[in-house]
């Protein structure tokens, strides 16, 4: 029987070059098909994370997976008689390694969550003016108003009028300021291909920011149990050309002009008016 020594070495080189292979597998074939993709840029941040994670995971994974086999290997009980292994006292190199390795894992990922918090959150307020993204529009940003309700979704556009429609069309490659609130229950506004996931509170008005990459149809989901055709509440989107949106809000602007006219003006929350009594 081979020593133990050499089983533990066999084992290291197996976990390197199966490391390598599958980290080059997860970066260049699954990275591309990684979810929410790389329709926004908040997406692409999402997608960026989710590779990282995964390059991470897989050693740590195969670690594991590798020990368990090596362990069953060598260490298992072999012939009748069942007796106990030796005494483990310690060991001071596997206990220095364990410590560094989590430590470095938990300290790097820790730095790159904060990273991407503070980079994410400049980015909202248009440059980083220091102002809080979500307190302060940003002035520059397109101001789309999303609104849930049992079951549907409608957005206005007040910059145009505030008129309210069914289709959710943004431009390609700017900031837009969502503005998420229901008029009932709880909804979730969910744009998976742009990485938007905004609780839409009746009362409150929730923003999130969103920059599309690329014209493309995503979808719209509710991704909060909101009553009985909660799973009915789900619609497309599409992010088109800065002209294309040009043409598109100048026709649903006229076309949308008598509902209009009977909207209640634009505000970031709406209440049901008081119920009349009788009499
Ligand atoms: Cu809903």
């Amino acid at each position: 029987m081979p020593e133990p020594t050499l089983h533990f070495r066999k084992a290291v080189a197996a976990w390197a070059v199966l490391s390598v292979i599958g980290v080059l597998a997860i970066v260049l074939l699954l990275g591309p098909h990684m979810p929410p993709g790389r329709g926004s840029v908040e997406a692409s941040q999402q997608t960026t994370t989710n590779i990282l994670i995964s390059s991470i995971m897989l050693p740590i994974a195969f670690a594991v997976w590798i020990f368990f086999g090596l362990a069953l290997a060598t260490f298992r009980q072999r012939g009748e008689q069942i007796v106990d292994g030796p005494p483990i006292v310690g060991n001071a190199r596997i206990q220095a390694s364990w410590i560094a390795g989590t430590t470095l894992i938990v300290l790097f990922l820790a730095a790159f969550g904060t990273y991407s918090l503070l980079d994410s959150a400049k980015g909202a307020s248009g440059g980083g003016q220091g102002a809080d993204p979500l307190v302060t529009p940003s002035g520059k940003a397109l101001q789309v108003q999303v609104i849930g309700q049992q079951w549907a979704w409608t957005f206005r556009y007040p910059d145009n009028g505030g008129f309210e429609t069914t289709h959710l069309m943004l431009p390609v490659g700017r900031l837009v300021e969502l503005h998420v609130t229901s008029l009932d229950v709880i909804h979730s506004f969910w744009a998976y291909e742009l990485g938007v996931k905004a609780d839409a509170v009746p009362g409150s008005d929730n923003v999130a920011y969103v920059t599309a990459q690329k014209t493309e149809t995503f979808s719209i989901r509710c991704a909060e149990v909101c009553g009985l055709w909660h799973g009915y509440m789900s619609t497309h989107g599409e992010v088109v050309s800065d002209t294309a949106f040009a043409t598109w809000l100048q026709s649903e602007k006229s076309a949308m002009a008598l509902a209009t006219h009977g909207l209640p003006h634009y505000s970031p929350v709406y209440y049901p008016d008081p119920p009349r009594r009788a009499g």
